[in-house]
């Protein structure tokens, strides 16, 4: 049975799908009726080393108060045998439980190469569920004997390319022809291209990801991915072919900085092909030295950096067909294998994920011309071109341009971003790069023939695919703007791994650029699969002795033994946890999270303060407008006060994390060591006449105070001063960098002063998001004076300054929030409805199902729509003046058997409610 839309979708091994096409059998006592259900498909792929997959499932119900009360699932080895209603692989039996995302399969043991068919029903309060339609998963090669193919390629360089600080390497082309002399039941293709690669069958190209497979530091762990191409065999002749790019394998500042940069050598491949055929029997193409190799095609040269260069008159016209002639290539080298150990990628594939038009084309000075997206992105353009062969097309890529129209080049350093097309001439050519990216708003056009018009070009945005799953407006268009800038800065940074930036020579994962930053973007996409990758990443970029790298994967040797950019390791764990209800990536990580904290503190921690800091509060707004980092002692903050008060932190984390992994002897230890911490700390930093940490800058106050190191007598205090620096000596503005940011709008909000946080939000003069968006920008800056610094560090789309703003957006602004370690299973919905805002929409499609939160204040009337996914439970605050005021669908809330009040609290009458869709009036 095949499942997929596409004919050769790309399946991962291990590919989970939760279904959820439940049509409710009214069965309820109380004679209602449950209609329309609502179907979404859940996609969930996880548990890929584990050979115990998760399963998930996703209810829907239009009557309120619907409770999962028992599950049974069904694994078979065939759809036909799952449609009698048999698991031959297992039967869960009826599990009562309320668990209905991360159900462990406990079948019979998976077997390599095989693919499974499951389905799922219910039973709760309210009725029982038909059975879900059915979903599969295929299991990958687990075993490294499984791999009968040999790692191919071609350790030099060709006549044509150069090694060197701007290396240009061509495209590598492989080929192989075989045939199949029966009749093909299924076949299926696992391949792994190292940097990229692109696959082809008898003229078709393989799937629709790009820049695959996900990067990864090769010498630990090398990732593959796996293709059903059943559809593109045929019985008889068959080709293959695969192209390799070099993305972050062949680096090509191998020669420039080899203490700092990583290369893993040239291009090289693997690729096994099982066919089954229809009488039962399999056999097996693999890469080995009788395939074919030529880097004598269109690709001269390609890096992420400098862009890819393709000259048409090299075509290799019907290389990935039968009966092409290679002569002309020649034999691969069977090379070394890259080391790392072979994985499925579980984490969504990179696609072009949207096309935009060209919002503007202006010629300038030069004669030349240049568009304008209109948006900062990450991707390329596709281009149409008619003209003479051997004309040369430049496209010239920038994040922004000089007051004459000349693009700005300067902030992207030496990265050339270049791309070149050399017509063959004739008729209309078209055109994008494969293996290089560029973050961009506007394109130079040199060389064009003729007038280029906006039809010609198309914007293609390139990320990993995730699905979006928040939308978030309010009345204050200003807001809404730096929401859109964030949902277009956090996809550019996603490429396989979370980036810093996606335009200059950098584009590195910096791990403090997406630690609370992580928990901004969960609300806008689905990153589960993305972030227990990344953590992967983090691990293994682990040395023995237990330091982790400021970059991960570490593709530079950075390992500054900083402690606030490596803690990212525990907070993206523990991100997953709360947002996702999944606990695996904690236990799966402890002990090299404990190694680590261990190895700092046995170098660091002297008498209790931890000694070590690179970055400071990296980034905070500075007093000159050229300035990158402030020179004013009083705005930054002591390295130590920070490493000191984070390493509390995350002993508090680890106290968490030794529990939920099986490691509760280890928490005595912690509690006994953050004691000690928090002590010295405060008779070190603290000073109890004035109330101020430090030198009273935000940052040096909020982390004590979010952290919970505070005496309890002085929290008043030490917010005071916080409250005053913001409001009197700042006038409302923003003071803090990357640490600080990170908690800012919440640490306000919890304190009972969203209006704060409001204000800061609100700002459009220096230093604010507000400013990023009044001076043009439509992703968010390196530095809150990224219009006036210096442009040596001056990107314009990064996304660490972002902090905790988006989780402020939707926890606070809208009340959508998980209760913690829920998973949103439970929920807590508690609105800020600050002067200044009419309404708030949000929604967001958990883990749990569909949250929504719309607000609305008309005078000193409240009303507030919500929904509750199936399945969970919510604590609401209805901000009003008193609970007999508060209304429901227009009726008063005594008797209503789904809300139950349960306190007034600071202006908000306070009640449990069961799942469902609720409209509340009140008073404000
Ligand atoms: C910059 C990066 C990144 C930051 C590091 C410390 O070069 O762009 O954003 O994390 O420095």
């Amino acid at each position: 049975m095949k499942l997929n839309k596409t004919p050769y979708k790309l399946l991962f091994a291990l590919l989970l799908s939760g279904a959820c096409l439940f049509s409710f059998r009214a069965q309820d006592a109380t004679g209602i009726a449950i209609q329309n259900p609502r179907c979404e498909l859940l996609v969930n792929p996880e548990g890929i080393d584990a050979l115990q997959p998760r399963l998930s499932w996703e209810i829907t119900s239009n009557v309120r108060g619907t409770d999962q009360i028992a599950y049974q699932v069904l694994v078979s080895s065939s759809a036909e045998k799952l449609s009698d209603n048999t698991g031959n692989v297992w039967d869960s039996g009826v599990v009562k439980s309320d668990q209905s995302i991360q159900v462990s399969y406990k079948g019979k043991p998976l077997q390599s190469g095989t693919e499974y068919f499951w389905k799922v029903r219910i039973w709760t309060n309210k009725g029982e569920s038909a059975w879900s339609e059915v979903q599969h998963w295929s299991v990958g090669l687990l075993k490294p004997a499984d791999w009968q193919a040999k790692w191919i390629g071609y350790d030099h360089a060709f006549a044509w390319d150069s090694v060197s600080k701007f290396s240009r390497l061509s495209a590598r082309y492989f080929r192989k022809e075989f045939s199949s002399a029966k009749a093909i039941k299924k076949a299926m293709v696992y391949v792994s291209g190292l940097g990229y690669y692109e696959l082809y069958i008898n003229g078709s190209r393989i799937g629709d990801q790009v820049l695959a497979p996900a990067p990864t530091d090769y010498t630990q762990s090398v990732k593959y991915n796996t293709y059903d191409v059943t559809a593109q065999l045929k019985q008889g002749s068959n080709a293959i072919g695969t192209i390799l790019g070099n993305g972050r394998f062949f680096t090509m500042r191998q020669n420039y900085k080899p203490a700092k940069i990583k290369t893993f050598g040239y291009p090289k491949m693997l690729l096994q092909m099982d066919i089954e055929y229809a009488d039962g029997s399999h056999s097996i193409v693999a890469s080995d030295d009788s395939w074919k190799l030529t880097g004598d095609g269109p690709i001269r040269s390609n890096n992420e950096y400098d862009g890819e260069e393709y000259d048409a008159n090299k075509e290799l016209t019907g290389w990935t067909n039968t009966g092409y002639n290679a002569s002309a290539w020649i034999k691969p080298e069977v090379v070394d294998v890259p080391g790392g150990y072979m994985s499925a990628q579980m984490n969504e594939p990179v696609r072009v994920v949207e096309t935009i038009k060209p919002k503007a084309i202006t010629k300038i000075a030069n004669g030349n011309y240049v568009i304008d997206m209109g948006q900062n992105m990450a991707g390329w353009i596709n281009m149409h071109v008619k003209g003479d062969k051997a004309q040369r097309v430049e496209l010239r890529f920038a994040e922004t341009t000089k007051s004459d129209g000349d693009l700005y080049v300067a902030n992207l350093r030496d990265a050339r971003s270049t791309d070149v097309y050399t017509l063959k001439g004739g008729s209309e050519e078209q055109w994008h790069p494969r293996f290089a990216y560029h973050g961009f708003r506007y394109v130079e056009i040199v060389g064009y023939p003729g007038v280029p018009k906006i039809e010609d070009f198309e914007g293609q945005v390139v990320n990993d695919d995730l699905q979006n799953v928040g939308s978030f407006e309010t009345s204050n268009p200003l807001i809404n703007q730096i929401y859109k800038n964030a949902y277009w800065g956090i996809r550019a940074n996603y490429k396989g791994m979370p980036l810093d930036c996606p335009q200059r020579n950098e584009r590195m994962p910096w791990l403090a650029d997406h630690a609370t930053g992580s928990y901004s973007e969960s609300f806008v996409y689905g990153n589960d699969s993305f972030y227990a990758k990344w953590l992967d990443d983090i691990e293994q970029s682990q040395k023995p002795e237990g330091q982790l790298c400021d970059v991960a994967p570490a593709y530079w040797n950075y390992y500054s033994e900083d402690f606030t950019w490596p803690a990212t390791y525990l907070v993206v764990a523990d991100m997953l946890y709360d947002q996702y209800g999944d606990k695996e990536p904690i236990v799966k990580h402890y002990a090299s999270m404990k190694k680590w904290m261990n190895y700092m503190r046995d170098k660091y921690l002297k008498d209790n303060i931890l000694t070590k800091d690179k970055y400071g509060d990296w980034c905070v707004p500075p007093e000159s407008p050229e300035l990158i980092h402030s020179k004013d002692t009083l705005r930054g903050t002591d390295g130590h006060l920070i490493a000191t008060a984070y390493y509390y932190r995350m002993l508090t984390l680890m106290k968490r994390f030794a529990g939920l992994a099986g490691k509760s002897r280890d928490i005595a230890e912690y509690d006994a060591m953050a004691s000690k911490i928090k002590a010295t700390f405060n008779q070190t930093f603290f000073n109890a006449k004035t109330k101020r940490y430090s030198n009273n800058s935000v940052t040096s106050n909020l982390l004590p105070l979010y952290f919970g190191m505070v005496p309890v007598e002085d929290r008043k205090a030490v917010f005071k001063n916080i409250t005053d620096k913001i409001l009197i000596e700042n006038k409302g503005h923003i003071s803090t960098g990357v640490i600080g940011t990170q908690f800012l709008m919440r640490m306000l909000t919890d304190n009972g002063r969203a209006d704060i946080a409001y204000r800061i939000a609100s700002n459009t003069d220096y230093p604010s998001w507000g400013y990023m968006v009044k001076n043009g920008a439509t992703t968010f800056w390196e530095l809150w004076n990224g219009n006036t610094a210096a442009p040596q560090m001056n990107s314009q789309n990064h996304v660490m300054l972002l902090g905790d703003l988006l989780v402020w957006f939707y926890e606070n602004l809208a009340g959508i929030k998980t209760e913690s370690a829920q998973g949103f299973h439970k929920l807590v919905m508690k609105p800020e409805p600050v002067a200044g805002l009419t309404f708030v929409n949000a929604s967001y499609k958990s883990v749990s199902g569909m949250v929504k939160s719309n607000w609305k204040k008309e005078g000193s009337s409240f009303s507030w729509e919500i929904s509750v996914p199936a399945n969970t439970k919510a604590l609401i605050y209805v901000p009003a003046t008193s609970a007999a005021g508060v209304s429901e669908s227009g009726k008063s809330l005594t008797g209503n058997p789904d809300v139950h009040f349960v306190k007034m609290e600071a202006g908000r009458a306070v009640y449990r409610v069961n799942s469902g869709d609720y409209s509340f009036k009140s008073h404000i």
